[in-house]
């Protein structure tokens, strides 16, 4: 059936609301499935001249019980009020007041935005369009209001009322057994960061200096019983509090930060002016309940929720087309935070497996958009990869262009000039040229333009002559918005290392005439590259180089060098950029996978190179590297960014096939040695979660693999799970159990879940374990695990743990030939839309690639999908997903 598609909401179509919202006052009576919202806004026009034009406000889903303007009750023909809109027709032209009360179903919001109630706690989530099922309000970022918020609730239901901001009073309701609250948030803020919470949790507390010697109370609210847990994320919190005054000299500014954790969230967590709602699963660890990842995802979400209270709070986004103005930067922010406070190598690497899984899957499919997208139909399905991730690799990118000192200045004059504002790229970006002088105007193209640039690089040293040329040429994939798109400005870090291992200095270059600014860059080892192509000759070398591009993976791009494996081995061993030693051996490894999926195809045996599992285990036994950095680099290429890498007539299987066969082959021959590696390097004996013993500890881990991958019985396995004293350890042991399918598997799924049968964040790592376990099988199970009476189709994170590790992470299963993987997530997707349509629309985008697979899988999904796409009543989160899919 026909349905008529959601508006399409265009940037150049931005202007101004008519009015402006000056104050706020709030009042929420709250019950669970009758809350009373009392509305008092201040509005005033922004135009002085013409006659008052009607006040529209967003509403959704809304029950409208009075209103009335300046004291006076407003008769049915002055205003018309539709669940989804308040327009008052003929509004006075001076300054007014409008009070409304509405009243919400807190326990009936499923959809987890808004105001909703899971677990006995009053929550709230606005971003980006929630508050509009509180109240009729201006529901857009350019409304900055200041907010006064009052609170009541039965006190035993509630003895914890929370709002932005600081507390003003609060105190019993003499005889009727509820208490109230009074918050007030002194700066101005659009509705998005609006944030309420009331229940009876438990906390812990604690106080923070700031650098101008003002005392914040600190408190992290949680369940009672799990306030042990919340420790960490308070360390984390204080140490990210110092990282913003120390690094970007930004203090903070109220006298209370509330942190909250609950465990029904939509997503990661909410960074609510002074009152940062979290998902549990970012707050609560400890060593018998947290992994070492958990350990860094706490740190690094704390991070992030945190620095947002300048950038996106303080200075906010004028619309929703610049998500990437807050969310870009802010990533950018956090990955700085947790680079120095562990390994800054360890966590670059880290951060580029990440882009390479999550965002160039999205910037080659059919989803793939700007990272300032133009026009939108759901700004929901906008919190994507490109926006947040590549956004950060673009604030990176203007760091290496314009220098350590460059880059600060440029903040600097951005914190000053908009703070209190509500900005847009372009005005970001202006701040950068201006404090540095740099012509920034093909740089913004990385703004502006979707897709991975594809660098092809070609090179030829001349011995006699003491040359090394250098051929780059860039393109630019064609994306779903069809554009002609423009050469981009790419900064290539480089070195050309020489037979010791150290760069070569060359006296001059020939043809960098090419290069944007190429005299100063290229000293400073960069190659600005903002031609289509460009050809470059190093002189006066001395010895034989081998050049080392993208070092640090300096640009987001894909790069195809011509590199022999011979050099790949050698810069392996020798590069001087630790990111790219890394990346040789994954270039490698890489390459090996790719010929054995053509073997198998062939119906041939996968051959291997043996000099690369020899390669593995001398990286392993490298002591010059942290355990960390050697777990990393033993770890193969994902079966997803091989998929990528294949592009068209992907075959999951024989991929899969062909990635153990290597595997298997490094565990033959360097297995052991990998072991001895491992075992010279083993954490301390009392967990710590720091990145260091981390390191060691995912350094064993990844040598277990290589045993089982060459072929082990799993009793080591077991024996390490049974001895196991921290979660780490115990579940990194029932992975390998699990996934290599070995003898111990099922007691040790068995023993897991009665251990944790109480603990629904640690029984999510049993529903992933048993989701992304490889072969076609693994459908039944997880069908069969939606059964369980762990597993709940209402809370998040048990969906994102099962069906989405299904869907997103486990090839061999979800693309099983026969589509019955595509007809489960299908069924979910359709279960789930008309309950939660953020979660379910989240599930959508596991179709993304569905076009690199061979032809019988490709139809299949198609097939699902339209039939999906032709179904009534769909949200409009869910269909815009399946209509650009679709495309
Ligand atoms: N700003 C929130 C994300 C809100 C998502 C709304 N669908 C969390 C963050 O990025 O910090
Ligand atoms: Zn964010």
């Amino acid at each position: 059936m026909q349905k008529e598609a959601a508006a399409l909401v265009r940037l150049e179509e931005y202007r101004p609301t008519d009015y402006a919202i000056d104050t706020v006052a709030l009042d929420f009576s709250l019950a669970p499935t009758a809350t009373r919202v009392t509305a008092r806004l201040e509005l005033r026009r922004r135009a002085e001249d013409g006659p008052p034009p009607a006040l529209v406000l967003d509403g959704d889903g809304l029950k409208l019980v009075s209103i009335s303007l300046d004291g006076r009750r407003l008769s049915a023909e002055e205003y018309e009020a539709s669940p989804d809109r308040l327009t008052i027709t003929n509004p006075p032209s001076s300054p007014f007041r409008l009070e409304t009360v509405t009243e919400i179903d807190p326990d009936n919001n499923t959809a987890l935005m808004g105001l909703y109630r899971s677990s006995g706690v009053y929550t709230t989530q606005c971003e980006a369009e929630g508050f509009r099922r509180i109240t009729y309000f201006y529901d857009r970022p350019d409304v900055l209001s200041v907010y006064t918020v009052r609170i009541e609730a039965p006190a035993a239901e509630a003895p914890v009322l929370l709002s932005n901001g600081n507390l003003t009073e609060s105190g019993p309701l003499a005889g009727t057994g509820r208490h109230y609250a009074v918050w007030h948030d002194p700066f101005p803020k659009p509705s998005y960061l609006f944030a309420l919470v009331a229940g009876d949790l438990g906390a812990i507390h604690d106080i923070f200096v700031t650098a101008s010697g003002r005392r914040v109370r600190l408190a992290i609210y949680c369940e009672h019983g799990k306030e042990e847990r919340c420790r960490y994320a308070m360390d984390a919190l204080k140490r990210s509090m110092r990282w913003d005054e120390e690094v970007f000299g930004r203090e903070y500014d109220l006298d209370v930060f509330n942190i909250v954790a609950v465990s029904d969230f939509n997503m990661g967590a909410m960074e609510n002016k002074g009152l940062n709602v979290f998902n549990d699963k970012y707050v609560l660890v400890d060593p018998e309940t947290g992994t070492d990842s958990d350990y860094a995802h706490v740190e690094g979400v704390i991070a992030h929720e945190y620095f947002h209270n300048w950038t996106g709070n303080r200075i906010t986004c004028r619309d929703w087309f610049q998500l990437c103005l807050k969310e870009g930067l802010t990533v950018f922010r956090d990955e700085e935070f947790s680079a120095d406070m562990r390994s800054r190598p360890v966590k670059r690497i880290a951060d580029v497996i990440g882009l390479r899984q999550a965002q160039f899957p999205e910037d080659a499919g059919p989803l793939a958009h700007p990272v300032r997208p133009t026009a939108y139909r759901e700004i929901n399905n906008f919190y994507t990869a490109t926006v947040y991730i590549k956004g950060a690799e673009i604030c990176r990118m203007l760091k290496t262009l314009l220098g350590e000192e460059g880059f600060r200045a440029g903040m600097d004059l951005y914190f000053e000039r908009h703070d209190g504002g509500a900005v847009t790229i372009e005005d970001f970006v202006e701040c950068f040229a201006e404090a540095t002088g740099e012509d920034l105007s093909q740089f913004s193209l990385w703004y502006h333009q979707a897709g991975t640039p594809k660098v092809t690089m070609r090179h030829r040293f001349d011995e006699a002559a003491g040359t090394l040329s250098l051929s780059l040429k860039q393109e630019l994939p064609e994306t779903p918005d069809k554009k002609p798109k423009k050469p981009m400005l790419l900064p290539l870090a480089f070195g050309l290392v020489g037979p010791d291992g150290q760069d070569l200095s060359f006296t001059s270059t020939e043809g960098a005439e090419d290069l944007a600014d190429a005299g100063k860059a290229l000293e400073r080892g960069l190659i600005l590259l903002g031609a289509d192509a460009a050809e470059l000759t190093f002189t006066g070398l001395k010895a034989r180089a081998v050049p080392s591009v993208l070092r640090g993976f300096s640009a987001p791009i894909q790069l195809e060098g011509d590199l022999s494996a011979d050099d790949l081995f050698f810069l392996a061993r020798q590069d001087g950029d630790p990111f790219n030693r890394w990346e040789a051996l994954q270039g490698l490894a890489r390459r090996a996978i790719a010929e054995g999926y053509r073997a198998r195809r062939a119906g041939d045996v996968p051959r291997f190179d043996p000099r690369l599992a020899a390669a593995f285990g001398e990286l392993a036994e490298n002591e010059a590297f942290d355990p960390a950095f050697r777990a990393l680099a033993l770890a193969l290429p994902s079966e997803g960014e091989m998929a990528q890498i294949l592009a068209s007539d992907v075959d999951p299987d024989a991929l899969h096939d062909a990635r153990d066969a290597l595997a298997a082959e490094i565990g033959r021959i360097s297995g052991a040695r990998i072991e001895a590696a491992s075992r010279r390097a083993m954490p301390e004996a009392v967990y710590s979660p720091d990145a260091e013993n981390a390191g060691r500890r995912a350094f064993a881990h990844a040598a277990w693999r290589y045993r089982v991958a060459a072929g082990e019985d799993g009793a080591f396995l077991t024996e390490a799970f049974a001895k196991a004293e921290n979660l780490t350890v115990r579940s990194a042991a029932l992975a390998v159990l699990v996934h290599a399918r070995l003898a111990g598997a099922e007691e040790a799924l068995a023993a897991f879940y009665e251990r944790y049968r109480d603990n629904p964040l640690v029984l999510d790592k049993w529903f992933s374990v048993q989701a992304t376990r490889p072969g076609h099988d693994t459908l039944e199970v997880v069908a069969a695990l939606t059964e369980s009476p762990a597993f709940s189709w209402k809370t998040p994170n048990r969906v994102y743990s099962l069906v989405r590790a299904f869907g997103g992470a486990n090839l061999t299963a979800f693309h099983r030939p026969d589509g019955a993987g595509y007809r489960f997530l299908a069924d979910a997707i359709v279960k789930l839309d008309g309950q939660n349509p953020s979660v379910a629309s989240r599930l959508a985008t596991c179709f993304r690639s569905y076009r690199l697979f061979e032809a019988e899988r490709r139809e299949k999904a198609e097939a699902v999908l339209k039939s999906l796409a032709g179904r009534d009543n769909l949200s409009r989160d869910v269909s815009d997903i399946l209509t650009r899919t679709l495309a």
